[in-house]
């Protein structure tokens, strides 16, 4: 007996397992039930693109079905170093993006996403300015839901930019400066810089070597460059740097120097500027400008400046201009100078003085035979004209300059606009009862003269006509030794 109840208690223990294992299987037909949803993404966008462009992926995704996926989000990281600009989505997605020029993610989602549906997000990156050429940005993009998927392998995406070519920019250097020059004068250089793009430029330096024994006096520079210089007296080098010039900007510079008096006329000094920087600069050969200058004799040199105060009127007596002639050489003048001055037609010249000068109004010009120091002015001249009630409401009053021991003609002119106001006055007179009774009536009328004379008549014209009522102002009114009187009034408005 004790035997049988062992066999018993071992089948017990055989059947525990079969019964587990029993349930296991039964498990496996219940996932044939599940909602599934075959989820696909696939993203795109350029291969390369320049530092500081925009760039823009295209991210598809496909629902597959067979069932509707709930809760599904995209999610799109963007890479270290690029910056989100903007994201279109569709219709029925909610997105939050990183602020437009930080990194960050990209996410959108969607409660119920229905099969068969295939739909388009656009996201718009930014390459910052200095990113370097050959930086590789891997884009991946990603989809998920809690809907089962049955292949996770199409549930991201991955696209590569790299950058392009290089940040570059055009720099542009010229100069210019005049033509000649006295020994003991100073020489002025105007430089013109600017940056044509179409990135900004960094470690920017303009520099220019004065030639020669030309002795630095003074430089102006814009704001944000900083300068050396040689000393005041001194040759050397000027330069100017600054860590960025943005594409697009321009920097003017006045650079003053000295020609010593002790140089030899015939001198010649060619003065180049040149800008360069660390961005790359595919058209180098408008990185430098140069002006040349020859020296010349020390001479005098008369300039002449021409000017008036205020706007002159047709029919104006009297009208008032005012020359004035300088020695900007460097050496005394002396010999005749002779002011001519040439009125524009519409003026007409009635007196012409100064202190010190011969004048005569019929040729309107003035002379004078002494001697004017470097730098010193002779006294002004007063030109006196009368305007014609016609003329010209825009004319331009030339004057010129002589003198046999000038070596700079081109200050030897001094034109000066005028404006002649327009004077308004009467455009007709009309005569005659009945002329005079219709312009009355049709109100054209702003004066009326009236002369009484004491005669007897028969059924004459009515001097004033009928139906009109006027507002006479009495202006003025004068008797004549025949009887006459003139009456003048003023028609009110
Ligand atoms: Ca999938
Ligand atoms: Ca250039
Ligand atoms: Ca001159």
């Amino acid at each position: 007996m004790g035997g049988a109840s062992f066999h018993v208690n071992r089948w017990l223990t055989a059947i525990v397992p079969l019964v587990v294992g029993l349930a296991l299987v039964a498990g496996a037909p219940s996932r044939a039930f599940a909602q599934e949803a075959e989820l696909v993404l696939s993203k795109s966008g350029p291969a390369s693109a320049a530092a500081n462009t925009n760039v823009t992926y295209s991210l598809n995704l496909l629902s597959g079905g067979p069932d509707d996926a709930t809760d599904v989000t995209v999610s799109d990281p963007l890479p270290p170093g690029m910056n989100f600009v903007s994201l279109a989505s569709p219709a029925g997605w909610a997105c939050t993006t990183p602020a437009v020029g930080t990194n960050g993610t990209v996410s959108c989602t969607n409660p119920l996403l229905a099969a068969g549906s295939n739909l388009s997000f656009s996201l718009t990156a930014a390459i910052p300015n200095a990113t370097p050429p050959g930086t590789v940005f891997t884009n991946v993009a990603t989809v998920s839901s809690t809907t089962f998927d049955p292949t996770d392998e199409n549930n991201s995406s991955t696209a590569v930019t790299i950058v392009s070519g290089g940040a570059s920019a055009d720099l542009i250097a010229s100069k210019t400066a005049p033509g000649t020059v006295q020994a003991g004068q100073n020489l002025t250089y105007s430089i013109s810089t600017a940056n044509a793009g179409p990135n900004d430029a960094t470690s920017v330096s303009v520099s220019d070597g004065l030639p020669g024994n030309l002795t630095f006096v003074s430089l102006v520079s814009p704001a944000g460059w900083t300068c050396a210089t040689p000393a005041v007296g001194t040759t050397g080098p000027v330069t100017c740097t600054r860590p960025t010039f943005a594409a697009g900007a321009t920097a003017n510079f006045t650079l003053v120097t000295n020609v010593p008096s002790a140089t030899p006329a015939g001198t010649d000094y060619t003065n180049t500027v040149t800008i360069s920087s660390a961005t790359d600069d595919a058209t180098p050969e408008n990185n430098s400008g140069t002006a040349g200058t020859t020296v010349i004799n020390a001479a005098p040199d008369l300039a002449i400046t021409k000017s008036h105060s205020g706007n002159a009127q047709q029919g104006q007596i009297g009208f008032v201009y005012t020359l004035g002639v300088s020695n900007v050489g460097t050496v005394q003048a002396s010999g005749t100078t002779t002011v001519q001055d040439t009125l524009p037609p519409g003026m007409t010249a009635t007196g012409m003085n100064g202190a010190g000068w011969t004048c005569t109004v019929a040729t309107v010009s003035c002379t004078r035979s002494d001697t004017l120091a470097a730098g010193a002015s002779f006294p002004s001249i007063n030109l006196i004209v009368n305007v014609a009630v016609n003329a010209a409401n825009n004319v331009i009053n030339t004057a010129t300059v002589t003198n046999a021991g000038d070596v700079e003609p081109l200050n030897n002119v001094a034109t000066d606009p005028t404006v002649i106001t327009t004077v308004p006055t009467a455009d007709l007179a009309i005569g005659g009862a009945e002329l005079a009774g219709q312009a009355l009536g049709a109100g054209l009328v702003d004066e009326c003269h009236l002369l009484l004379c004491p005669i007897a008549v028969g059924g004459g014209k009515r001097a004033l006509p009928d139906g009109v009522r006027a507002q006479l102002e009495l202006l003025d009114e004068r008797r004549f030794v025949s009887g006459v009187v003139h009456l003048h009034y003023r028609v009110r408005d």
